[in-house]
């Protein structure tokens, strides 16, 4: 990339008589220009990822910071009398839901900073997630028209690369856009846009507003298979248009990585178009397959597992439906003739209970199969891959998740990055790993740590206030739980743990109390009532501690409205607390801890996903563990009873209690029906997520960050200490070891 020629063309656009609109446009495509121009030589050996989901937020600071032109782009403009910050209002891409979506975009980062060849394949969703907005405390959802206004100068329209994916009923044109991803090498995330009839249309029309499934849903299936039949289609394509029918160097050339089981149609067409199309026998394709599929499972929970209705996939794929039923029969003759036993087999079957398992065709293909933090890893060793683990142990590897400290730390924290090039020089930028040269124990960086941590909470509640029109209090402790609403998170534990620290509060019990400001930000998925309810709760206990003059010079709640990438990067930089307080075994890894750890934020969480990892690094010292055990868990799974938990603990009851007894209006039983999942059998067993339990001794993790938040000095070294510990999550690393262990570029 030329930069000064860059940096010309950007002088020469003419600021004048323009809207913001245009001039975004100008300066993007001057960049994906000059970024395009600059010729590849295309690697022999690439990796593909495949992703339903990719959240890369707002796309123009990051490449701009990328291309190292950020501050001389603001300084032209500036000239020009406009300042780039308008483009604060430029809406995110957020093609994705949460921590999976979000992680696929953290690796296209780091892949092309470290140089590696890595290419993303997805949908191009007309509709990003949904917007949030709260109309008397509950959630209200709107479309999410990410192109109507600002368009999306970042992606090039390849029409000259349509292909065709064919469907039962229908024939639908995938159309690509390209988005440049710049780097050390320049790698693309090409989007697949679905064009032909107005059903045909429908397929990229709308992202899946949830992050797990319920049932099998006949248009999730068409996603799926569309996107990935597109990729392979091509992928096979050029191979043979380069290397001839010969499939067998097919895996030298090429490595797919499944982001969780969404892509997993890609097995199936991959060995279709084998099959029919390039005749080869059902076990070479099976062959080539094996060394070419990788799949990372990012949950365990039951009800995301995805199994499609084989009659379902039949009637739109039936192509599709024959080949994985011939899988399955394939596999089943392959395990007998080792002679596993039969339960075993039977737990690792493609075909169970007239669903295809997509997990099980993953495991089954995969040459490598991966978790996604240490406890997640062995989890799926353990339990949900136990009989596969037992007789392939050598696919299974863990990969701990990571983020990109270019958008987690340059970009979102351009102070502390200072603070770092001041005392280390900018090679940490690229090495992470340097930063743990900080000397925390120096009282003039601890100084200026605190002063950083001060400016970043102050910018915080100017964007808080200017969002949401409320006032933060200041000299606050921050404490932030910031990610999708799910009652595994255990938001819920937390508006009750809140509840009884105001009681204690306003009861005087609390005297030496360190003014407090928890900040929530979730969206629930539109269909999940129970997460909504639990935003309604959290919102009523905002407004009453607002309006309560005994308490709201000391205590505030703000649940801010419509979290995204772009609030999360406020979010992370101006928090004291990252709040991590899932039931034990349940996070996969969590990667929000990491973005909050990386800006100097302490955790108060359970041993749970990537936290222990977390306190490994920082020490245990430096952070706030607290609340049950995957073994104590394990152990509880037959006797805990929540009544009587309750009943024993009367500081427990008396906040449960306020769901029932008036204490806040709840005319429509909202509330009534989240004390039921508490203390009554629902879909799941009564507080299947051991909120009661974990409820006491989270409380007393808040009160002891709040009594040790008053020497100021010592928390402001642990903060240090995270701060300056956070090199293992860098997504360089966990790049590193996928390029290294999994797909050898
Ligand atoms: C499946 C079928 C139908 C509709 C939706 C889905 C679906 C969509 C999204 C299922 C799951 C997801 C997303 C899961 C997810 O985000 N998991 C998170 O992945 C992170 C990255 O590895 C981890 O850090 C989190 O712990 C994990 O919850």
């Amino acid at each position: 990339m030329n930069r000064d020629k860059l940096l010309w063309k950007l002088q020469n656009i003419e600021g004048k008589g323009k809207t913001a609109v245009e001039l975004y446009h100008e300066i993007s495509s001057a960049c994906v220009n000059e970024i395009l121009s600059e010729k590849q030589k295309a690697p022999a050996r690439c990796a593909y990822y495949f992703s339903v989901e990719y959240l890369m937020g707002r796309m123009f600071f990051n490449n701009l910071l990328a291309l190292g032109i950020l501050d001389e782009a603001r300084e032209i403009f500036a000239a020009k009398g406009f300042d780039l910050n308008v483009f604060e209002e430029v809406e995110d891409a957020a093609l994705g839901n949460g921590g999976l979506g979000r992680l696929a975009a953290c690796y296209l980062d780091s892949a092309a900073n470290l140089g590696y060849p890595l290419y993303g394949f997805g949908i191009r969703y007309k509709y990003g997630l949904f917007k949030q907005k709260f109309v008397g405390g509950e959630q209200v959802e709107e479309a999410d028209d990410w192109l109507k206004v600002w368009g999306d100068p970042w992606s090039v329209r390849r029409s000259d690369e349509k292909i065709e994916v064919n469907f039962a009923d229908m024939t639908v044109t995938a159309v690509p856009y390209d988005m440049p991803i710049y780097g050390r090498s320049v790698n693309i995330l090409r989007l697949f846009q679905a064009e032909g009839s107005a059903e045909a249309e429908k397929i990229s029309e709308y992202l899946y507003p949830a992050d797990d499934c319920e049932e099998g849903k006949l248009l999730r299936i068409r996603q799926e298979y569309f996107f990935s039949a597109a990729a392979v289609g091509q992928l096979v394509q050029k191979y043979v248009k380069k290397y001839g029918k010969n499939f067998e160097h097919f895996p030298e050339f090429h490595v797919f990585q499944l982001n969780d089981t969404h892509a997993v149609f890609a097995v199936a067409e991959f060995l279709r178009l084998l099959t029919k199309e390039y005749r080869l026998t059902f076990p070479q394709a099976v062959e080539v397959a094996k060394k070419t599929f990788n799949y990372t499972n990012h949950t365990i929970l039951p009800e995301a597992l995805e199994c499609w209705d084989i009659k379902l996939v039949e009637k739109i794929l039936p192509e599709i439906a024959q080949i994985l039923t011939r899988l399955h029969i394939f596999a089943g003759r392959e395990w007998n003739i080792c002679g596993y036993p039969k339960p075993e087999i039977a737990e690792m079957s493609i075909v169970r209970g007239g669903k295809f398992s997509m997990a099980n065709v993953a495991v089954y293909i995969s040459g490598h199969v991966n978790g996604v933090a240490e406890i997640h890893t062995k989890i799926l060793e353990e339990r949900l891959f136990a009989a596969a683990y037992r007789h392939f142990p050598e696919k299974f590897l863990n990969v701990t998740n990571g983020v990109t400290q270019r958008r987690w730390l340059l970009l979102c924290n351009e102070e502390l990055a200072k603070f770092y090039d001041e005392r280390l020089g900018t090679a940490w930028r690229d090495d992470l790993s340097l930063i743990r040269n900080i000397n925390c124990g120096d009282a003039e960086t601890l100084s200026a740590f605190s002063t950083i941590k001060a400016e970043k909470k102050r910018q915080l509640a100017a964007y808080i206030e200017k969002k949401e029109g409320v006032k933060l209090l200041p000299d606050a402790i921050y404490i932030a739980q910031v990610k999708r609403l799910h009652e595994y998170k255990r938001q819920f534990m937390t508006a009750l743990a809140i509840l009884r620290i105001y009681f204690d509060l306003k009861a005087g019990k609390l005297p030496d109390f360190t003014p407090t400001v928890f900040i929530f930000g979730a969206k629930a998925a539109g269909s999940y009532k129970r997460a909504k309810e639990i935003i309604l709760f959290l919102n009523k206990i905002a407004e009453r501690i607002a309006n309560d003059e005994d308490v709201n010079a000391r205590l505030q709640v703000v649940f801010v409205q419509n979290y995204d990438v772009s609030y999360a990067e406020k979010i992370v930089a101006g928090s004291d607390v990252s709040l991590q307080v899932s039931t034990a075994g349940f996070e996969a890894s969590g990667t929000g801890n990491m973005k909050l750890m990386m800006n100097g934020a302490v955790t108060v969480g359970t041993m749970d996903g990537a936290n222990i990892e977390i306190v490994e690094e920082a020490g245990k010292e430096n952070n706030y563990i607290f609340g049950a055990s995957v073994e104590e868990i394990n152990a509880l799974e037959n006797t805990y009873d929540p009544i009587t938990f309750a009943e024993e603990h009367p500081r427990i009851k008396r906040v449960t209690d306020t769901l029932t007894d008036g204490t806040f209006e709840d005319a429509d039983g909202k509330l009534k029906d989240l004390a039921s999942s508490l203390f009554k059998q629902t879909y799941n067993r009564a507080d299947h997520y051991y909120v009661l339990y974990d409820l006491l001794p989270l409380v007393d993790a808040l009160l002891k960050v709040n009594e040790e938040y008053k020497d100021k000095t010592l928390f402001t070294k642990k903060q240090l200490e995270n701060a300056t510990h956070s090199a293992f999550f860098s997504s360089d690393r966990a790049i590193q070891t996928y390029a290294e262990k999994i797909w050898g570029i």
